[in-house]
């Protein structure tokens, strides 16, 4: 998660984990690895919550690593696991600060990285879109400093907006969209992704929801003894899996059509799965067997995640509302199956699509395609 110091990272992360720490809706649950580990997450949820202050900003010296294990407990009891993925927290003042000397330890944990999360932080995005200073600070010094780390990487990058319940009601995902696209350093970071295939995305949030907190006229955030209603916590953690297979994918694609040495004419309409058996000839077994081997899944699982990859960005919401009863009927059925930890994986990609399908027919403006 990449963003500059008071954005929401450590807010978001406490906040996405208490959320996510029971089996609800979502169809599975997150667990931290480590008792301690755990019990710091609950204290600062608790702090964040009840207390009058909220936590403090993470120190320089505080670089933290999070494993969380998605993991699904099925009807008769019996709990499986299904993937895990780490989460790194830090001081956001490391992107933007003048620092005495360069720290590799925490440059190479940014190289390592599979996936990036820009996170946008609500608050000073309402002050740029009303043109107040705090904002314009923001798009020239803050959000600069974090495309550049992002444009360094083929990594798949979604945009979070964190304190979306500061947003909401004054401005709309759309009117933030095209603002952030008169940027040029933003605007040209999604050309470039757009015409490699990868998705970009916009994904608001709120760690604590609307009414929890009023912003003040000094830009302090006052709580109003309201209990938080976390907000689309757990989309930014449905939207990576899917994409993280699709751009190796992609990656493995281009590599494989730059060594054959008859040079394939490459159409431009051409869809992602015909491209797929150009470049390896058909069959899955192929495609599964050159993907590094954490992600070589079972056929089945590929296919599905791949098969999102196909919509055409117009025509995105309506097929969500369209699939988002056929997505919940496979959750549910997927559920009953869970046997081990491969049926466990399938289930959590279920949930995954679910979730990332809702946010395509509420948010369509959500995937940022450049005409
Ligand atoms: N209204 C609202 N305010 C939030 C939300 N999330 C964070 N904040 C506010 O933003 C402040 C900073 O959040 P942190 O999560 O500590 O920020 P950080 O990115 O971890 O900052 P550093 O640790 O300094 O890098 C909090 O103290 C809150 O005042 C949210 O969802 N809604
Ligand atoms: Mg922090």
């Amino acid at each position: 998660m990449l963003g500059p110091s008071g954005s929401g990272k450590t807010v978001f992360l406490a906040s996405m984990y208490k959320n996510l720490s029971t089996q609800g809706e979502h169809g599975f649950f997150l667990e931290v690895d480590g008792a301690e580990k755990r019990k710091r997450l609950n204290n600062i949820y608790t702090q964040i919550a009840v207390d009058e202050k909220w936590p403090k900003g993470t120190t320089y010296s505080e670089i933290s690593e999070w494993t969380f294990t998605c993991r699904v407990q099925t009807e008769n009891l019996p709990i499986y696991s299904a993937c895990k993925f780490a989460y790194l927290d830090y001081a956001g003042g490391r992107l933007t600060d003048e620092m005495e000397e360069e720290d590799a330890a925490f440059e190479s944990k940014l190289k390592e990285a599979e996936t990036m999360l820009g996170l946008l932080d609500g608050q000073r995005l309402s002050a740029l879109m009303r043109n107040e200073k705090l904002g314009k600070l923001w798009a020239i010094n803050d959000l600069p400093n974090m495309l550049h780390l992002m444009q360094n990487s083929n990594k798949p990058i979604h945009f979070v907006i964190s304190k979306w319940d500061v947003v909401q009601g004054n401005f709309t995902l759309e009117q933030i969209r095209d603002r952030l696209l008169q940027i040029e350093e933003f605007r040209n970071l999604v050309k470039l992704r757009n015409k490699a295939g990868t998705p970009v995305r916009l994904i608001p949030v709120s760690a604590v929801g609307i009414g929890f907190a009023k912003l003040q006229p000094d830009g302090s955030m006052a709580k109003t003894g309201e209990l938080p209603q976390p907000f689309h916590v757990e989309v930014p953690l449905a939207c990576i899996l899917p994409d993280v297979i699709q751009s190796k994918l992609e990656e493995l694609m281009r590599k494989r059509l730059e060594e054959l040495s008859t040079p394939i004419e490459v159409k431009p309409n051409l869809s992602f799965w015909e491209r797929l058996g150009q470049a390896f000839g058909s069959g899955l077994k192929i495609v599964q067997q050159i993907l590094p081997k954490k992600y070589q899944f079972a056929e089945d699982i590929l296919q599905k995640l791949i098969e999102y990859a196909e919509e055409p960005a117009q025509k995105k919401q309506e097929a969500a509302v369209r699939r988002t009863d056929e997505l919940r009927r496979e959750q549910a059925a997927s559920l009953k199956v869970v046997a081990d930890e491969e049926t466990a994986l399938k289930h959590v990609i279920n949930c995954f699509l679910s979730i990332r399908n809702k946010l395509d027919y509420t948010f369509p403006e959500s995937d940022i395609m450049l005409p």
